[in-house]
C-alpha cells in the first residue's frame, strides 16, 4: 500500500482509500500495475517495421497499426507531425502544471503545524518539482528542448492547469489540494498510463504510485481536521467549499466543447473524455466525503439509478476559461513568483553547465 502513513480506519477502507476498494488509490494502482505490465508486453511484441526505405503511406499505415494493436510509438518512429506537436502541448502542459502546483502547497511549508507535516509537505512539493522533471524529458524526446518549453511558459504562451491558480487560505486547504486536486489528477493520470506514447506513459505510471501517495496525505490531514474541534471541522468544510468545483473544471471544458479530445481519443492518447472522467471523479468522491464528515458542497448530488452514477452541478465553465485566460485569482503572483524563481535560479543553472562543461573536456596529462 502506497504512502500509508496512519492507520486507515475500516470506514476509511471501505470509502475507496483502502486496498483494492472500487475508486481509490489503491484500486486505481491495481490499474498502473496492469499498465505498467502492458507496457512491458507492448514493447516484446513490435507490429513488423516497415523498414528504412518506407514511403508516406506505408509509414502512416505502420503507425495506424501500432495504435490499433496497442502498442507503444517510440521516439525512433516515425509519426504524423500532428500526433507530435499534440503531445507536445499536452505533456507541456502537464510539466508547466507540476511546476507552478509547487506554488500553492508550498506557500504552507513555514508555517505547517508540527515538524511531521512539514517533512511529509516538503517532501510532497519536491515530488511535483520531480514529477515536472519527468515530463519536460518525455517532452524532449518529441524533439523539443526544456529551455524552449520553459520559455514558452515565461512568455506565457503556453498553459499550466487552471487550478493552481486558486489561493490556499488556511492549512485545511492543503488537506482539501491533496485529497480533491490530486484525487482528480490521480483519475485523470491513470488512464495516461496507456497512452500511445511510451515516454509519457513511462513516465505516468511513476508519477501516478507517487500521486496516490500525496492524496491519502491530504485526505489524512482533513480526516484529522474533520474530526477535532468544531473551529477545525469548520475550517475543512470551508476548504473543501472552496476547492470542489475548480477541482471538477480541472478536467477540462465538457465534450462538446473539447477541441483535442476526438483526435486524441482516435489517437489513443486520451483513453476517457472530459465528462468521462469528471463522473468517474465525484462518485469516487462521494463516499469519501460521507467517511470524513465532510459534505460536498452541491445540493443537487444524487444517485442516479438509471445511470449508476450521481448527477452533480457543472463547475462554471465560464469561469474556467477566464482562469485559463490568464484572468482567476493567482494567476499574476504564480507567474510573477515563477520569473523571479527562474531569474534567481540562474546562477544555479550556470555552475552546472560550467561543471558539466569541466567534465566532459578533455582530460589533458600532465607534463612528464
Ligand atoms: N486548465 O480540448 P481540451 C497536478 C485547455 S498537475 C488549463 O479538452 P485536452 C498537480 C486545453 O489545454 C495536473 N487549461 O484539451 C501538480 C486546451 O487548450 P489548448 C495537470 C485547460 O488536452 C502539482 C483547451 O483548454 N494535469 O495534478 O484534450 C501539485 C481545450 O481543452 C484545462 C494534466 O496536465 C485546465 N483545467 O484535455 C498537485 C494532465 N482544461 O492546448 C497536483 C494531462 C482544458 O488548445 N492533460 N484546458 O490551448 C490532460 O489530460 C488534458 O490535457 C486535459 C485537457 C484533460 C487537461
Amino acid at each position: 500500500m502506497y504512502g500509508n502513513d496512519f492507520n486507515v480506519p475500516d470506514e476509511v477502507a471501505g470509502a475507496g482509500l483502502g486496498a483494492g476498494a472500487p475508486g481509490g488509490p489503491s484500486h486505481l494502482l491495481d490499474e498502473v500495475a496492469a499498465a505498467e505490465r502492458a507496457l512491458r508486453e507492448a514493447g516484446a511484441a513490435r507490429v513488423a517495421d516497415p523498414g528504412v526505405a518506407a514511403d508516406g503511406d506505408e509509414l502512416l499505415r505502420y503507425f495506424d497499426a501500432v495504435i490499433e494493436a496497442d502498442q507503444k510509438i517510440e521516439p525512433r518512429d516515425w509519426m504524423p507531425d500532428a500526433y507530435r506537436q499534440g503531445l507536445i502541448r499536452q505533456i507541456a502542459q502537464h510539466a508547466h502544471s507540476e511546476i507552478i502546483g509547487m506554488q500553492p502547497e508550498g506557500n504552507w511549508i513555514s508555517r505547517a503545524p508540527s515538524l511531521k507535516r512539514k517533512a511529509i509537505l516538503l517532501a510532497k512539493v519536491q515530488d511535483e518539482a520531480g514529477h515536472g522533471l519527468y515530463l519536460y524529458a518525455a517532452a524532449e524526446t518529441l524533439g523539443v528542448s526544456r529551455d524552449a518549453l520553459v520559455e514558452l511558459l515565461l512568455a506565457g504562451r503556453q498553459k499550466y492547469s487552471s487550478i493552481f491558480n486558486y489561493p490556499t487560505l488556511t492549512w485545511a486547504d492543503v488537506g482539501a489540494i491533496g485529497w480533491l486536486v490530486d484525487g482528480a489528477a490521480i483519475v485523470n493520470q491513470v488512464p495516461l498510463c496507456r497512452c500511445s506514447y511510451g515516454p509519457y506513459a513511462r513516465a505516468m505510471i511513476r508519477i501516478c504510485k507517487e500521486e496516490s501517495f500525496h492524496q491519502r496525505q491530504g485526505y489524512e490531514i482533513l480526516h484529522t481536521l474533520a474530526h477535532g474541534t468544531p473551529g477545525q471541522k469548520a475550517m475543512a468544510q470551508d476548504a473543501v467549499n472552496r476547492w470542489w468545483y475548480p477541482s471538477l473544471a480541472m478536467f477540462g471544458p465538457p465534450d462538446a466543447d473539447s477541441t483535442h479530445s476526438q483526435q486524441s481519443m482516435t489517437w489513443k492518447i486520451k483513453r476517457f473524455s472530459n465528462d468521462e472522467l469528471r463522473q468517474r471523479f465525484v462518485d469516487m468522491c462521494v463516499q469519501q466525503a460521507s467517511v470524513l464528515g465532510l459534505d460536498i458542497p452541491d445540493p443537487d448530488l444524487r444517485w442516479n439509478e438509471q445511470r449508476q452514477a450521481h448527477d452533480y452541478t457543472q463547475p462554471d465553465y465560464t469561469e474556467l476559461m477566464r482562469v485559463i485566460k490568464g484572468d482567476g485569482p493567482c494567476n499574476r503572483q504564480r507567474a510573477a513568483h515563477r520569473h523571479a524563481a527562474h531569474a534567481d535560479g540562474a546562477w544555479v543553472r550556470e555552475a552546472a553547465a560550467a561543471y558539466a562543461a569541466k567534465r566532459n573536456a578533455p582530460t589533458t596529462k600532465a607534463a612528464a
